[in-house]
Protein backbone atom coordinates (compact mmCIF):
# COMPACT_ATOMS: atom_id res chain seq x y z
CA UNK A 1 0.00 0.00 0.00
CA UNK A 2 1.82 3.43 -1.29
CA UNK A 3 -0.46 5.11 -2.21
CA UNK A 4 -1.44 8.55 -0.15
CA UNK A 5 -4.50 10.18 -1.06
CA UNK A 6 -4.58 13.97 0.23
CA UNK A 7 -8.19 15.04 1.42
CA UNK A 8 -8.77 18.45 2.14
CA UNK A 9 -12.44 19.19 4.33
CA UNK A 10 -13.51 22.64 5.18
CA UNK A 11 -15.66 22.97 7.89
CA UNK A 12 -14.39 19.56 9.61
CA UNK A 13 -15.61 20.33 12.99
CA UNK A 14 -18.92 21.30 11.88
CA UNK A 15 -21.93 18.39 12.26
CA UNK A 16 -21.03 16.99 8.79
CA UNK A 17 -17.17 16.58 9.38
CA UNK A 18 -17.78 15.10 12.53
CA UNK A 19 -19.57 12.39 10.76
CA UNK A 20 -17.59 12.71 7.19
CA UNK A 21 -14.41 12.37 8.78
CA UNK A 22 -14.42 8.45 9.60
CA UNK A 23 -16.02 7.76 6.53
CA UNK A 24 -13.22 8.62 4.92
CA UNK A 25 -10.45 7.72 7.02
CA UNK A 26 -12.09 4.18 6.62
CA UNK A 27 -11.86 4.06 2.65
CA UNK A 28 -15.07 5.28 1.92
CA UNK A 29 -13.88 6.99 -1.22
CA UNK A 30 -10.74 5.62 -2.54
CA UNK A 31 -11.59 2.02 -1.27
CA UNK A 32 -9.58 -0.20 1.59
CA UNK A 33 -6.23 -0.40 -0.17
CA UNK A 34 -5.65 3.68 -0.05
CA UNK A 35 -4.24 5.99 2.38
CA UNK A 36 -5.76 9.10 3.62
CA UNK A 37 -4.19 12.16 4.47
CA UNK A 38 -6.62 14.33 5.99
CA UNK A 39 -6.31 18.36 6.00
CA UNK A 40 -8.30 19.83 7.73
CA UNK A 41 -9.67 23.54 7.66
CA UNK A 42 -11.72 25.76 9.62
CA UNK A 43 -12.30 29.38 10.92
CA UNK A 44 -9.99 30.41 13.65
CA UNK A 45 -12.26 30.76 16.46
CA UNK A 46 -13.02 27.14 15.44
CA UNK A 47 -9.69 26.07 15.70
CA UNK A 48 -9.28 24.60 18.85
CA UNK A 49 -12.56 22.46 18.67
CA UNK A 50 -11.28 21.21 15.68
CA UNK A 51 -8.24 20.20 17.58
CA UNK A 52 -10.51 18.07 19.59
CA UNK A 53 -11.84 16.43 16.19
CA UNK A 54 -8.01 15.80 15.12
CA UNK A 55 -7.45 13.76 18.74
CA UNK A 56 -10.40 12.09 18.40
CA UNK A 57 -9.39 11.15 14.83
CA UNK A 58 -5.96 10.05 16.39
CA UNK A 59 -7.87 8.00 18.78
CA UNK A 60 -9.96 6.06 16.25
CA UNK A 61 -6.71 4.24 14.77
CA UNK A 62 -7.99 3.95 11.57
CA UNK A 63 -5.39 1.54 9.55
CA UNK A 64 -5.47 3.63 6.42
CA UNK A 65 -5.09 7.33 8.30
CA UNK A 66 -1.60 8.64 7.71
CA UNK A 67 -2.06 11.61 8.91
CA UNK A 68 -4.51 14.62 10.02
CA UNK A 69 -3.49 18.35 9.82
CA UNK A 70 -5.41 21.54 10.83
CA UNK A 71 -5.35 25.00 9.32
CA UNK A 72 -7.36 28.21 9.12
CA UNK A 73 -5.67 28.74 5.91
CA UNK A 74 -6.75 27.57 3.04
CA UNK A 75 -3.45 27.66 1.36
CA UNK A 76 -2.00 25.43 3.82
CA UNK A 77 -5.63 22.99 3.98
CA UNK A 78 -5.37 22.59 0.04
CA UNK A 79 -1.74 22.07 -0.53
CA UNK A 80 -1.29 19.03 -2.94
CA UNK A 81 -4.98 17.65 -2.35
CA UNK A 82 -6.41 15.25 -4.66
CA UNK A 83 -9.53 15.90 -3.42
CA UNK A 84 -10.96 18.94 -1.56
CA UNK A 85 -14.54 18.48 0.40
CA UNK A 86 -15.96 22.49 0.64
CA UNK A 87 -18.35 21.18 3.47
CA UNK A 88 -18.18 24.78 5.47
CA UNK A 89 -20.24 27.35 4.47
CA UNK A 90 -22.15 30.55 6.54
CA UNK A 91 -25.50 29.69 7.64
CA UNK A 92 -28.57 31.80 7.05
CA UNK A 93 -29.11 33.90 9.76
CA UNK A 94 -32.76 35.09 11.06
CA UNK A 95 -33.83 38.06 8.69
CA UNK A 96 -31.29 37.08 6.13
CA UNK A 97 -32.30 37.35 2.85
CA UNK A 98 -30.86 35.33 -0.25
CA UNK A 99 -29.32 38.15 -1.75
CA UNK A 100 -26.98 38.75 1.22
CA UNK A 101 -26.54 34.31 1.92
CA UNK A 102 -25.02 34.36 -1.44
CA UNK A 103 -22.97 37.50 -1.18
CA UNK A 104 -21.48 36.35 2.28
CA UNK A 105 -21.09 32.81 0.94
CA UNK A 106 -19.43 33.87 -1.93
CA UNK A 107 -16.50 36.14 -0.62
CA UNK A 108 -15.54 32.30 0.91
CA UNK A 109 -15.99 30.99 -2.15
CA UNK A 110 -14.13 33.09 -4.00
CA UNK A 111 -11.04 32.92 -1.62
CA UNK A 112 -11.50 28.78 -1.24
CA UNK A 113 -11.31 28.79 -5.44
CA UNK A 114 -8.01 31.04 -5.58
CA UNK A 115 -6.46 28.88 -2.96
CA UNK A 116 -7.18 25.55 -4.51
CA UNK A 117 -5.68 27.12 -7.78
CA UNK A 118 -2.48 28.04 -5.84
CA UNK A 119 -2.03 25.31 -4.03
CA UNK A 120 -4.06 21.86 -4.58
CA UNK A 121 -2.38 19.03 -6.76
CA UNK A 122 -2.58 19.03 -10.01
CA UNK A 123 -5.60 16.47 -10.74
CA UNK A 124 -7.48 17.98 -7.95
CA UNK A 125 -11.31 17.24 -7.69
CA UNK A 126 -13.67 19.25 -5.45
CA UNK A 127 -17.15 18.69 -4.30
CA UNK A 128 -19.13 21.48 -2.94
CA UNK A 129 -21.23 20.62 0.12
CA UNK A 130 -21.87 24.08 2.10
CA UNK A 131 -25.57 25.90 1.12
CA UNK A 132 -26.33 27.53 -0.98
CA UNK A 133 -23.94 24.63 -3.01
CA UNK A 134 -24.35 24.92 -6.69
CA UNK A 135 -23.37 28.64 -7.06
CA UNK A 136 -20.56 28.07 -4.35
CA UNK A 137 -19.37 26.16 -6.49
CA UNK A 138 -19.99 28.01 -9.61
CA UNK A 139 -18.12 31.14 -7.51
CA UNK A 140 -15.22 28.57 -6.87
CA UNK A 141 -14.79 27.15 -10.29
CA UNK A 142 -14.95 30.90 -11.51
CA UNK A 143 -12.16 31.75 -9.52
CA UNK A 144 -9.78 28.66 -9.71
CA UNK A 145 -7.61 30.01 -12.62
CA UNK A 146 -6.08 27.51 -14.75
CA UNK A 147 -8.38 24.82 -13.20
CA UNK A 148 -10.47 22.62 -15.68
CA UNK A 149 -14.03 23.51 -14.83
CA UNK A 150 -15.13 19.62 -15.07
CA UNK A 151 -12.90 19.68 -11.80
CA UNK A 152 -15.78 21.05 -9.96
CA UNK A 153 -19.05 19.45 -8.90
CA UNK A 154 -22.10 20.67 -5.83
CA UNK A 155 -24.13 17.68 -3.98
CA UNK A 156 -27.24 16.43 -4.85
CA UNK A 157 -26.36 12.62 -3.51
CA UNK A 158 -28.28 13.27 -0.96
CA UNK A 159 -31.38 14.13 -2.84
CA UNK A 160 -31.34 11.03 -4.79
CA UNK A 161 -30.20 9.01 -1.83
CA UNK A 162 -33.97 10.52 -0.84
CA UNK A 163 -35.60 9.58 -3.43
CA UNK A 164 -34.44 6.20 -3.51
CA UNK A 165 -35.87 5.40 -0.23
CA UNK A 166 -38.92 6.98 -0.69
CA UNK A 167 -39.52 4.70 -4.09
CA UNK A 168 -38.30 1.62 -2.24
CA UNK A 169 -40.50 2.30 0.73
CA UNK A 170 -43.94 3.03 -1.79
CA UNK A 171 -42.99 -0.45 -3.76
CA UNK A 172 -42.07 -2.41 -0.68
CA UNK A 173 -38.63 -2.77 -1.89
CA UNK A 174 -35.06 -2.02 -0.73
CA UNK A 175 -33.29 1.04 -1.85
CA UNK A 176 -30.26 -0.96 -3.48
CA UNK A 177 -32.64 -2.01 -6.05
CA UNK A 178 -33.58 1.39 -7.06
CA UNK A 179 -31.46 2.98 -10.35
CA UNK A 180 -31.42 6.05 -12.35
CA UNK A 181 -33.09 8.50 -10.23
CA UNK A 182 -32.58 11.84 -11.42
CA UNK A 183 -32.04 15.22 -9.18
CA UNK A 184 -32.33 17.86 -11.79
CA UNK A 185 -31.28 21.45 -10.91
CA UNK A 186 -30.65 23.22 -7.63
CA UNK A 187 -30.54 21.51 -4.34
CA UNK A 188 -32.95 23.45 -2.74
CA UNK A 189 -36.84 23.26 -2.66
CA UNK A 190 -37.33 23.71 -6.40
CA UNK A 191 -35.14 20.94 -7.44
CA UNK A 192 -36.97 18.17 -9.70
CA UNK A 193 -36.34 14.22 -8.32
CA UNK A 194 -36.85 12.60 -11.75
CA UNK A 195 -38.30 8.84 -11.58
CA UNK A 196 -39.42 8.58 -15.04
CA UNK A 197 -36.04 6.84 -16.23
CA UNK A 198 -35.56 5.47 -12.76
CA UNK A 199 -36.33 1.34 -12.15
CA UNK A 200 -37.05 -0.93 -9.05
CA UNK A 201 -35.77 -3.98 -9.30
CA UNK A 202 -35.54 -3.60 -12.92
CA UNK A 203 -39.04 -2.71 -13.41
CA UNK A 204 -39.98 0.60 -14.58
CA UNK A 205 -40.44 3.07 -11.46
CA UNK A 206 -43.69 4.34 -12.54
CA UNK A 207 -45.06 0.71 -13.25
CA UNK A 208 -43.44 -0.94 -9.88
CA UNK A 209 -45.36 2.02 -7.86
CA UNK A 210 -48.26 2.64 -10.18
CA UNK A 211 -49.67 5.27 -8.47
CA UNK A 212 -48.71 8.14 -10.79
CA UNK A 213 -50.37 11.27 -8.54
CA UNK A 214 -48.51 9.92 -5.87
CA UNK A 215 -45.36 10.58 -7.86
CA UNK A 216 -45.97 14.30 -8.96
CA UNK A 217 -47.53 15.34 -5.62
CA UNK A 218 -46.06 13.55 -2.77
CA UNK A 219 -43.28 11.67 -3.72
CA UNK A 220 -41.54 15.39 -5.39
CA UNK A 221 -42.95 17.42 -2.06
CA UNK A 222 -41.17 14.80 0.45
CA UNK A 223 -37.82 14.77 -1.30
CA UNK A 224 -38.20 18.75 -1.68
CA UNK A 225 -38.65 18.96 1.60
CA UNK A 226 -37.08 16.56 3.50
CA UNK A 227 -33.91 18.40 4.91
CA UNK A 228 -36.59 20.44 6.33
CA UNK A 229 -38.30 17.58 8.00
CA UNK A 230 -35.01 16.01 9.43
CA UNK A 231 -34.41 19.79 11.09
CA UNK A 232 -38.37 19.52 12.64
CA UNK A 233 -37.64 15.88 14.13
CA UNK A 234 -34.31 16.34 15.31
CA UNK A 235 -33.79 20.28 15.49
CA UNK A 236 -30.53 20.23 13.66
CA UNK A 237 -30.19 19.69 10.28
CA UNK A 238 -29.09 15.95 8.04
CA UNK A 239 -25.73 15.79 8.88
CA UNK A 240 -25.18 11.52 8.72
CA UNK A 241 -27.12 11.33 5.40
CA UNK A 242 -25.39 14.71 4.31
CA UNK A 243 -21.90 12.80 5.05
CA UNK A 244 -23.13 9.39 3.68
CA UNK A 245 -24.15 11.30 0.16
CA UNK A 246 -20.56 13.35 0.30
CA UNK A 247 -18.87 10.35 0.30
CA UNK A 248 -21.33 8.36 -2.17
CA UNK A 249 -20.65 11.49 -4.52
CA UNK A 250 -16.94 11.40 -4.40
CA UNK A 251 -16.73 7.67 -4.49
CA UNK A 252 -18.69 7.99 -7.69
CA UNK A 253 -15.77 9.92 -9.29
CA UNK A 254 -13.17 7.65 -8.78
CA UNK A 255 -15.11 4.51 -8.88
CA UNK A 256 -16.70 3.66 -12.71
CA UNK A 257 -20.51 4.57 -12.85
CA UNK A 258 -22.43 3.27 -16.09
CA UNK A 259 -25.60 4.15 -17.67
CA UNK A 260 -27.59 1.57 -16.08
CA UNK A 261 -27.27 3.17 -12.83
CA UNK A 262 -25.81 6.64 -12.92
CA UNK A 263 -25.18 8.93 -10.38
CA UNK A 264 -26.79 12.68 -10.11
CA UNK A 265 -23.97 15.23 -9.74
CA UNK A 266 -24.45 18.85 -10.01
CA UNK A 267 -21.43 19.54 -13.27
CA UNK A 268 -21.37 23.02 -15.23
CA UNK A 269 -24.04 22.94 -17.70
CA UNK A 270 -22.69 22.42 -21.39
CA UNK A 271 -26.70 23.17 -22.54
CA UNK A 272 -27.61 19.51 -22.46
CA UNK A 273 -31.54 19.44 -22.11
CA UNK A 274 -32.27 23.06 -22.36
CA UNK A 275 -30.55 23.40 -19.28
CA UNK A 276 -28.72 26.91 -19.59
CA UNK A 277 -25.34 27.20 -20.30
CA UNK A 278 -23.17 27.57 -17.47
CA UNK A 279 -24.61 27.07 -13.92
CA UNK A 280 -24.10 24.43 -11.92
CA UNK A 281 -27.05 21.99 -12.47
CA UNK A 282 -28.01 18.42 -11.31
CA UNK A 283 -27.50 15.83 -14.06
CA UNK A 284 -27.50 11.83 -14.86
CA UNK A 285 -23.81 11.12 -14.93
CA UNK A 286 -21.87 8.61 -15.48
CA UNK A 287 -18.17 8.35 -14.96
CA UNK A 288 -14.79 6.89 -16.02
CA UNK A 289 -13.59 5.99 -12.44
CA UNK A 290 -10.73 8.47 -12.53
CA UNK A 291 -12.13 11.39 -11.07
CA UNK A 292 -14.30 12.59 -14.85
CA UNK A 293 -18.34 12.76 -15.41
CA UNK A 294 -19.95 12.92 -18.71
CA UNK A 295 -23.63 14.08 -18.75
CA UNK A 296 -25.93 10.91 -19.97
CA UNK A 297 -27.83 12.01 -22.94
CA UNK A 298 -30.12 10.96 -25.30
CA UNK A 299 -33.18 10.96 -22.32
CA UNK A 300 -36.48 11.70 -23.05
CA UNK A 301 -38.42 14.41 -21.09
CA UNK A 302 -42.02 14.96 -21.37
CA UNK A 303 -43.86 18.04 -20.88
CA UNK A 304 -44.21 17.64 -16.81
CA UNK A 305 -40.48 16.98 -16.47
CA UNK A 306 -39.44 20.14 -19.15
CA UNK A 307 -41.52 22.14 -16.80
CA UNK A 308 -40.43 21.22 -13.58
CA UNK A 309 -36.82 21.43 -14.72
CA UNK A 310 -37.18 24.43 -16.00
CA UNK A 311 -38.84 26.21 -12.24
CA UNK A 312 -34.77 24.56 -10.92
CA UNK A 313 -33.33 26.09 -13.93
CA UNK A 314 -34.59 29.66 -13.78
CA UNK A 315 -33.58 29.70 -9.97
CA UNK A 316 -30.02 29.42 -10.65
CA UNK A 317 -30.40 31.46 -13.24
CA UNK A 318 -31.28 33.88 -10.48
CA UNK A 319 -28.55 33.12 -8.20
CA UNK A 320 -25.78 33.15 -10.74
CA UNK A 321 -27.02 36.77 -11.80
CA UNK A 322 -27.05 38.00 -7.85
CA UNK A 323 -23.63 36.64 -7.89
CA UNK A 324 -22.54 37.95 -11.49
CA UNK A 325 -19.85 40.68 -9.62
CA UNK A 326 -18.31 37.48 -7.71
CA UNK A 327 -17.72 35.40 -11.60
CA UNK A 328 -15.19 37.61 -12.44
CA UNK A 329 -12.09 36.07 -11.07
P1 LIG B 1 -22.17 23.25 10.78
O1 LIG B 1 -22.61 24.66 11.05
O2 LIG B 1 -22.32 22.23 11.84
O3 LIG B 1 -20.64 23.25 10.35
C1 LIG B 1 -20.14 24.13 9.40
C2 LIG B 1 -18.71 24.43 9.78
O4 LIG B 1 -18.14 25.22 8.76
C3 LIG B 1 -18.58 25.21 11.09
O5 LIG B 1 -17.76 24.50 11.99
C4 LIG B 1 -17.96 26.53 10.65
O6 LIG B 1 -17.04 27.05 11.60
C5 LIG B 1 -17.25 26.11 9.37
N1 LIG B 1 -16.97 27.22 8.46
C6 LIG B 1 -17.71 28.32 8.20
N2 LIG B 1 -17.07 29.12 7.35
C7 LIG B 1 -15.92 28.51 7.02
C8 LIG B 1 -14.82 28.86 6.20
N3 LIG B 1 -14.79 30.03 5.55
N4 LIG B 1 -13.80 27.99 6.11
C9 LIG B 1 -13.78 26.84 6.81
N5 LIG B 1 -14.79 26.46 7.63
C10 LIG B 1 -15.84 27.29 7.74
O7 LIG B 1 -22.92 22.83 9.45
P2 LIG B 1 -23.13 21.37 8.86
O8 LIG B 1 -24.38 20.81 9.38
O9 LIG B 1 -21.88 20.60 8.99
O10 LIG B 1 -23.41 21.72 7.31
C11 LIG B 1 -22.39 22.23 6.49
C12 LIG B 1 -22.97 22.77 5.20
O11 LIG B 1 -23.56 21.73 4.46
C13 LIG B 1 -24.07 23.81 5.40
O12 LIG B 1 -23.88 24.86 4.49
C14 LIG B 1 -25.32 23.04 5.05
O13 LIG B 1 -26.37 23.89 4.62
C15 LIG B 1 -24.80 22.16 3.95
N6 LIG B 1 -25.61 21.00 3.57
C16 LIG B 1 -25.62 20.65 2.28
C17 LIG B 1 -26.31 19.54 1.83
C18 LIG B 1 -26.31 19.17 0.39
O14 LIG B 1 -27.02 18.23 0.06
N7 LIG B 1 -25.58 19.82 -0.49
C19 LIG B 1 -27.10 18.72 2.75
C20 LIG B 1 -26.71 18.88 4.18
C21 LIG B 1 -26.36 20.28 4.59
O15 LIG B 1 -27.54 20.99 4.81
Amino acid sequence: MTQVKRVAVTGAAGQIGYSLLPMLAEGGVFGPDVEIALQLLEVTPVLPALEGVRMELEDCAFPLLRSVSCSDDPKVAFKDADLCMLVGSKPRGPGMERQDLLQDNGKIFIGQGQAIAETAGPDVRVVVVGNPCNTNCLIAMHNAKGVPADRFTAMTRLDQNRAKAQLANKAGKHWSEIRNVTIWGNHSNTQYPDWHHATIAGQAAAAAVNDDAWLKGEFLKTVQERGKAIINARGKSSAMSAAKAACDHARSLYTPTTADDWASLCVVSDGSYGTPEGIISGFPCTTDGNGNWSIVQGLEMNDFSKEKAGITWAELEDERSMVKDLLNG
